[in-house]
């Protein structure tokens, strides 16, 4: 299992879209969790991301990576923007890729795996301003904002979000999640409260800020 998982960053890597694919359907026949298929693409893709910085591969490749990864997410059945009926509350989680960045294919699987979890998202988007989020959390009551974001410059956009939510009054109703590239250092200059580089892990967390039982749900796994 573990050299199919290898081939598959690989292939990614190389953007050999027949071979992701074919090692992705051998995947899912075989059991793999479909979480660690999306996170061997993402690492693939990392790779990609590599290149680039690299100059050995161009803005076409990104482009191509990120076709193949959408092909990938159609491949693994989806729960993308469906509801989980037992436990579909009001919207909890307002999330978006901040204002400037157009990243989303991580976003999009984030609220995909929220929603299947019972979890009620209102998904902004892309090239979302600061005064949009705001907006959005007062009149949803959101408990949670899930901010993410793959550009530098993303990070500035974050801080003045959380700053904007202090300066309102707001940022003890909210809890503030990061998610894209970013890390701890991130979190901190930002002024976020979590910082999650793993949708699974960030779903997870939403759910113990939400006190959603964790275990009366279905596995990961089996609502994907
Ligand atoms: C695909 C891609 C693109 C695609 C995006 C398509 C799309 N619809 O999203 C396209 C071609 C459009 C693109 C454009 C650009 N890109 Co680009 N891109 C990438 C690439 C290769 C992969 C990103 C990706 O989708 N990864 C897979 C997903 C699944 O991973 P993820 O986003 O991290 O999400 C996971 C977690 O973080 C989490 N998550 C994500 N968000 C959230 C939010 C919350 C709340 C939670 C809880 C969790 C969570 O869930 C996911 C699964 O676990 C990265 C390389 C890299 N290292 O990531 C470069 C990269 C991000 N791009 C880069 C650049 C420079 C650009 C461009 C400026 C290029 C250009 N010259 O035009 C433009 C910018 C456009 C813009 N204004 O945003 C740089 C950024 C450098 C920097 N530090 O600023 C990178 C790092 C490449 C590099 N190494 O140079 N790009």
């Amino acid at each position: 299992m573990a050299k199919t998982r290898m081939m598959l960053v690989t292939a990614v890597e190389t953007l050999d879209e027949e071979k992701v694919e074919r090692l992705v359907k051998i995947g899912l026949e075989r059991g793999a969790d479909p979480l660690d298929i999306i996170e061997d693409v993402r690492q693939g893709m990392e790779r990609v991301g590599y290149l680039y910085k690299q100059e050995k591969y161009y803005i076409a490749d990104l482009i191509m990576a990120s076709l193949i990864f959408q092909r990938v997410l159609t491949i693994i059945p989806s729960t993308h923007n469906k509801q989980n009926k037992d436990s579909c509350l009001k919207s909890q989680v307002v999330i978006g890729t901040v204002e400037g960045d157009i990243h989303d294919i991580g976003k999009n699987i984030t609220v995909g795996l929220l929603r299947a979890r019972g979890v009620g998202v209102v998904d902004m988007g892309v090239d979302v301003p600061p005064e949009s989020f705001i907006k959005a959390v007062q009149e949803n009551g959101a408990k949670i904002l899930g901010l993410s974001g793959l550009l530098t410059s993303s990070y500035e956009l974050m801080r003045t979000t959380t700053q904007s939510l202090k300066e309102l009054g707001l940022r003890s109703d909210v809890q503030v999640m990061i998610g894209g590239l970013v890390n701890n250092d991130v979190r901190e200059y930002v002024g976020a409260d979590y910082c999650a580089t793993d949708c699974a892990f960030g779903v997870k967390l939403c759910q113990r800020i939400l006190n959603i039982d964790v275990d009366s749900l279905p596995p990961l796994a089996g609502v994907l």
